[in-house]
This record gives structure tokens, C-alpha cells and sequence, in this order.
């Protein structure tokens, strides 16, 4: 029985730094055709030796395939990278992390040189990348045709979520999530710090502290579901007037175990200035509103 090939979209990735040499392994593990470049050759012979083929400048990489990848350190490397070659007819795919209205910018740009343009935001480390279980993915937005064109190749390295046709929206998710992730960050380190002079194992506290996180983690959709009622009562369970009474035992805490309360302090003003408004029946979802300004 004759077995039909499906052929496999070559593609161009400038960039080989950690990011772009995983990308690369798994485009090439799983049959792509690679061209890629890098600014410093030496970083390209491992790539060269697993088959990619090494262009010898960024614009020759670029005319090599239609759909090329960028994955640089950030947006001046991108334009300095890209200035020399000829954009016109290619998919433009931009992995490089960068803000919204850099993206946009870019956006505005490749479409001045002809290019099609997605932007893309990494929710993954590098060794998360081409394994599949790893639950890395990668943020898109921009052309939604060019999204669609070229999905599967987009998912060999990692999921691909698309969030609409705003360019900068993929940049806006990954920021916005990442932000979420240095709260939690903050959190952790002012727990750890709690027990750093104490005879606990920082080992026991971090399972706990790891599920604490995790049975938490769901209150966002509360907080989303008030934002989208504007009713920031709806559902509460520990209002915002019994919680902002519990402050000081967290600041009390924190100064019998030697700890600075910097991290902490921030969030506890935020939720008096809220509480001072007369909204001690809400949940903490009004310290949003006070954020924005
Ligand atoms: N690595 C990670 O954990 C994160 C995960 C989330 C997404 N980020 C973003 O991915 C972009 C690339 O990150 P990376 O990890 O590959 O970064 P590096 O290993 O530092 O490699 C940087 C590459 O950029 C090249 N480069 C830098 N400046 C220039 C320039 N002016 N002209 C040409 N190329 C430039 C650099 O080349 P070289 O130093 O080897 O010559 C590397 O190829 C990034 O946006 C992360 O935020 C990664």
C-alpha cells in the first residue's frame, strides 16, 4: 500500500539562543525543513549538525522560506536583525518578547514591507519546548489568516493560543500572566521568609505552600465574573472589611520573624485605600479599579 507524504512547511527561525535552538530542535525532530541564522555563527553548529541548514546573513534566510521565525533577545534586536532583508511576500512571525505597542509598531511595520504579520508571546522555558505533556504553549495575535495557515507548524514546538487580531494582544496575555506569576513569586518569598530563622524545614512548607496556591488559584474567575457585573459583592466570602482588619496581624507577624514587609505592604495600602471609599461589603476586586489609572 503506497503511503501518502505530507510535506512539511520549511521554515526560517533568526535566532538561536536558548529559546531558538529548542525551537529549532523540534521543528527539525519533526521534519521541517530549517534554514536558520544567528549573529554569532558558533551558536548554529550544533542546529547545522541535526540538519538545519546555516544561511550566511539574515537576509538570506529570510528569502530562503516564506514563513520566517524570530526569536531575538528583544524588539531593537528584532529591527536591527531584520533591516537588510527583503520582508516582502514573507509570514512574519515574531516569538520575541517585546510589549503590546512594540508589537503593534512591528506589525505596522512588516506590513510597510509586505510582509504578513503574527506576534507571539512564549508561556514556556526552553526545556518545555517540543515535548508535549510539558503544557507550554505560545500566545498569538495578529493576521488571523496567517494564524490559521500556519497552526500546525506553530504547534510542533509548543500549543498555540490565539487571542485576536490586535498584534499586541499576545504580548498583553504574556505580560499580563507573567505579572501574575512575580505576585506569586512576591508571596511565596515573604512566606519562606517567615520561617527562614525557625526550625522548619523550608522542604515541609513547600508542599503546603504549593497547594495553598493551587486551592486559591480559582478565585480569579470570581474576580472576573465581578468585573464583568461591575457587582463586586457577588459571591464574597471574606469581605474586604474583615480582611483589611486582619492586616496588621500580618505586619505584626512579619516584624516578630525579622521580616520586612515591603512586598506585602503595597497590596495591604491598596486594600485600606478601598475599604476607606466606604466598600467594606466588596471582595478585594476593587483594588483593580484603584490600579488603573
Ligand atoms: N529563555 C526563556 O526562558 C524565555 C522564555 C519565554 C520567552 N523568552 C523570550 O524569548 C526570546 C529569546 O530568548 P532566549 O532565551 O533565546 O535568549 P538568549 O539565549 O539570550 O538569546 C538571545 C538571542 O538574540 C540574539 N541577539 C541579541 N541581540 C542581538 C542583536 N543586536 N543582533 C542580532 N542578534 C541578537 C542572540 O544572538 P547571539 O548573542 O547568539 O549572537 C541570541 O540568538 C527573548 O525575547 C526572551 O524574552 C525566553
Amino acid at each position: 500500500m503506497a503511503h501518502e507524504t505530507v510535506e512539511k512547511t520549511p521554515v526560517t527561525l533568526l535566532g538561536l539562543g536558548a529559546m531558538g535552538a529548542a525551537l529549532a530542535r523540534a521543528w527539525l525532530a519533526a521534519g521541517h525543513p530549517l534554514t536558520v541564522w544567528n549573529r554569532t555563527p558558533a551558536r548554529a553548529a550544533g542546529i547545522s549538525a541535526e540538519g538545519a541548514t546555516v544561511a550566511n546573513s539574515a537576509a538570506e534566510a529570510v528569502a530562503a522560506n516564506t514563513l520566517v521565525v524570530v526569536c531575538l533577545l528583544d524588539d531593537a534586536s528584532v529591527e536591527e536583525v531584520l533591516a537588510g532583508a527583503d520582508l516582502a511576500g514573507r509570514d512574519l512571525v515574531n516569538l520575541t518578547t517585546g510589549t503590546p505597542a512594540q508589537a503593534r509598531a512591528r506589525a505596522d511595520w512588516a506590513r510597510e514591507r509586505g510582509a504578513r504579520y503574527l506576534d507571539g508571546g512564549i508561556m514556556a522555558v526552553p526545556p518545555m519546548i517540543g515535548v508535549p505533556d510539558a503544557g507550554g504553549y505560545v500566545f498569538y495575535s495578529g493576521s488571523g489568516e496567517l494564524f490559521e495557515r500556519h497552526q500546525a507548524t506553530l504547534g510542533v514546538p509548543a500549543g498555540t493560543t490565539y487571542v485576536g487580531r490586535d498584534a499586541g494582544f499576545a504580548a498583553l496575555h504574556d505580560v499580563a500572566l507573567l505579572s501574575a506569576m512575580y505576585g506569586m513569586f512576591a508571596g511565596a518569598a515573604h512566606a519562606f521568609a517567615l520561617i527562614r530563622r525557625e526550625d522548619i524545614d523550608p522542604a515541609s512548607l513547600a508542599p503546603l505552600l504549593a497547594d495553598w496556591l493551587v486551592a486559591m488559584a480559582p478565585t480569579v474567575h470570581q474576580t472576573a465574573d465581578q468585573l464583568r457585573s461591575g457587582d463586586y459583592t457577588k459571591g464574597v466570602a471574606s469581605n474586604l472589611a474583615m480582611q483589611v482588619a486582619g492586616t496588621p496581624t500580618f505586619l505584626r507577624t512579619a516584624a516578630e520573624q525579622g521580616v520586612s514587609p515591603e512586598l506585602l505592604s503595597p497590596y495591604f495600602e491598596l486594600m485600606r485605600r478601598r475599604l476607606a471609599e466606604g466598600s467594606g461589603e466588596e471582595d478585594l476586586t476593587g483594588v483593580i479599579d484603584l490600579l488603573v489609572r
